[in-house]
């Protein structure tokens, strides 16, 4: 099926074959990615074969396909959202709250299946927004929203920028069609990221997940909705044709699973409500830790004959009911706002609130992040708000209520000096979080949180250190850095308060245990600003030995040399520079060098960096017409190289090469002193690097 680009030349058949094959592989390689969280490729050998198949549509569009994955980049805005009609309705499901609902419902079905014991699917309940996906004959033709369960909106554009939904079925004999009913929605770190990249735009941040989802997939440009990451789970089906039925819903989502649909791993099977029950305590407690949020779980029969047997009411069926979890969010007082400090130094105003029970646990303490996001949030000392607490994550203030703002209200002033150590408390321009300027040298509180981090079960794993220990370590000056706990005696442990004889054996013992570590958990350890733990994954496993990453991260300061560093996947100058700054401070060298000498230990390995590209860092502006390279041709050679081509110039820009009617790009270039090349130049550049 071709996009309807009208195109005159005939494509050889070798180059079809190459078409379809490349897209055949992308496609695996997505999947992989996506729905099985397990990168076949590295990133860069993805963006080769995609650009290769992306050259070859451009220069033959008979070739290209609905199923391609060049088109998951969006296409040109639309007006409005046409209206697409349901063959089947899409229900939404009616709620238990507690254990007895959950009875009452197992045994109606129990009653209504005249059966002694009964048995469900069941599976978390996404808190996204409900979907339709229609493929025929395994290719994506269509997908709606929910609308109101009889009619929804066509967002066919948007949700093909999905890249976990496939375009195209696995399998030689896909239904004539298949109706796939789901739940888009948005992986919390990807939130987190999407309301930094707003933030740092100044646009307006997204209140939870769903809402970023729901956003996202409602946007008319879907070149927007492109650069949001989405996901999709399925739980469903809408119409079949040409495939029969399986027998149970877990046996359906199987089947979608070997499709190639994304399906979610938690789903299970479970017996009477004692096993329901066990399912949503079991998911209660994982909830906190999955990477996207849940609101509840689902239980359904598993037997879709028997799911047909019951029916619905009005617009819920009978065979199934979303179990809540318990609200999440409370309203309480502000009574009084102070700061902390951090162990990188970072001042987090924290609200003390008048105690409120939040999904089970009485809260006192709510972190308002910084400066910026209170006076955002306008929350005032004497302000009635509303708190949310998830999981183990700290308890958040989410928002003031107007109407109940008392009088006199004060607002929040951010002291001018550290409350623990008196250093100025410094912001440095662009920046919103406040810092304290002491440094873990003068700061306890840093000196204590630095620790803290070192000890902690993801990091070293000091057993048995935890914070009232760390508190009296610091104080009493026994300790300064993380090389002096591998210098505490039995004698000074249990000197200590409220420490015996047989606890100060166990941390001494720990200490020890605790020196066969990773280069991963190692790094991590150190608490580098930005390196948490899948960087220090990636350094770990790009450089495999810490001596190459301290060699790295001293090439980050010299302007021309390529930042190895960058090399890394997910490092970029930010976290490059912050990762050069840490090792180029000879008190973080002397006190690894000490850690090292106390005996801490770790496999090394050949790593598998390779030497970074020539123009790995640089960026390219082109502008104007070159006389020989199309713009592809100019794009491929810098990124071959490791350039990377951006629209427009900034101090940021390395090269601008301009070729004949530049415009503005040029002017701006001249103007800001930026290096210009002519396309001879340009070659030249490339040529002296290695390519061209
Ligand atoms: N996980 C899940 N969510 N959810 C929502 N399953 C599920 N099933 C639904 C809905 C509305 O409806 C089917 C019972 C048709």
């Amino acid at each position: 099926m071709t996009l309807g680009i009208a195109d005159n030349r005939e494509v050889p058949e070798h180059l079809r074959q190459q078409a379809a094959q490349l897209r055949a592989e992308l496609a695996r390689h997505n999947h992989a990615y996506y729905v099985q969280d397990a990168p076949s490729i590295p990133d860069a050998d993805y963006d080769q074969l995609f650009r290769q198949l992306q050259l070859l549509e451009q220069q033959y569009p008979a070739l290209a396909t609905a199923d391609s994955p060049t088109c998951r980049v969006g296409a040109q805005p639309s007006r409005e959202f046409a209206q697409v009609r349901h063959a089947l309705a899409m229900l939404s499901l009616a709620n238990a709250f507690d254990d007895g609902d959950v009875v009452a419902f197992d045994k109606r079905m129990m009653d209504a299946l005249q059966h002694e014991a009964v048995e469900y699917a069941v599976e978390p309940k996404f808190d996204g927004l409900a979907i339709s996906l229609r493929y025929e004959h395994g290719i994506f033709v269509q997908a709606a929203t929910r609308g109101d369960g009889s009619t929804g909106e066509d967002v066919t554009a948007n949700i093909r920028t999905v890249r976990s939904i496939p375009l195209r079925l696995f399998g030689e004999q896909p239904p004539a069609v298949l109706e796939v009913r789901g739940e888009v929605l948005m992986f919390k770190a990807d939130f987190d990221a999407l309301n930094a990249r707003q933030r740092a735009a100044e646009q307006k941040e997204f209140a939870n997940p769903r809402n970023a989802a729901a956003g996202s997939l409602r946007q008319l440009d879907s070149r927007v909705t492109a650069q949001r990451a989405l996901r999709f789970f399925c739980y469903g089906v809408g119409v079949l044709e040409g495939a029969p039925m399986p027998a149970t819903h877990a046996a359906l989502l199987d089947w979608f699973g070997e499709l190639g649909l994304p399906v979610c791993d938690l789903r299970a099977t479970a017996s009477g409500a004692d096993g329901l029950l066990a399912y949503f305590h079991r998911l209660g407690a994982l909830r906190a830790a999955l990477p996207y949020e849940i609101d509840g779980v689902v239980y359904k029969l598993n037997r879709l004959d028997e799911q047909q047997q019951l029916g619905f009411v009005s617009r819920a069926p009978r065979f199934a009911v979303a179990h809540k979890f318990p609200a999440q969010e409370a309203s309480t007082v502000v009574l009084d706002i102070e700061v902390q400090v951090g162990r990188t130094g970072a001042i987090t105003p924290v609200a003390r609130l008048a105690p409120v029970a939040v999904g089970g646990v009485i809260v006192t303490n709510a972190t308002l992040h910084n400066e910026d996001e209170v006076r955002r949030k306008d929350i005032r000392i004497g302000d009635a708000v509303i708190v949310r607490r998830a999981g183990d994550v700290i308890p958040e203030v989410v928002a003031n209520i107007p109407e109940r703002r008392p009088a006199d209200a004060r607002q929040f002033v951010m002291p001018a000096v550290c409350p623990v150590c008196a250093s100025a408390i410094v912001k440095p321009e662009g920046e919103v979080v406040a810092r304290c300027g002491g440094g873990w040298i003068k700061c306890p509180a840093q000196r204590k949180g630095g620790l803290m981090h070192f000890a902690s079960r993801r990091a070293i794993d000091i057993e048995g250190l935890g914070e009232q220990l760390i508190e009296q370590l610091v104080d009493k000056h026994i300790v300064t850095t993380a090389a002096d706990l591998y210098k505490l005696g039995l004698g000074s442990l249990v000197a200590l308060e409220r420490m015996a004889d047989k606890s100060a054996q166990n941390i001494v013992a720990a200490l020890e245990k605790s020196k066969q570590t990773t280069l991963a958990r190692f790094i991590y350890a150190l608490g580098i600003r930005h390196v948490g733990e899948s960087t220090a994954k990636a350094l770990a496993l790009h450089f495999g030995n810490l001596d190459a990453v301290i060699a790295a991260a001293s090439h980050v300061l010299d302007p021309d040399a390529p930042s190895h560093l960058e090399q890394v996947d997910d490092i970029g100058p930010v976290v490059a520079k912050s990762i050069a700054q840490y090792f180029l401070d000879p008190l973080n060298l002397e006190m690894v060098a000490q850690l090292r000498a106390c005996g801490l230990h770790w496999p090394e390995q050949a790593g598998t960096a390779r030497p970074p590209l020539p123009q790995a860092g640089k960026n390219f502006v082109l502008t104007g017409t070159l006389p020989n390279l199309s713009r592809d041709q100019a794009q491929a050679m810098i990124e071959a190289e490791g350039g990377k081509v951006t629209a427009s110039v900034s101090k940021k820009t390395s090269y601008v090469v301009a070729g004949e009617d530049a415009g503005s790009k040029l002017a701006r270039a001249q103007e800001l002193g930026i290096p210009l090349l002519d396309e001879a130049g340009l070659l030249a550049l490339l040529k002296n690097s290695g390519a061209a």
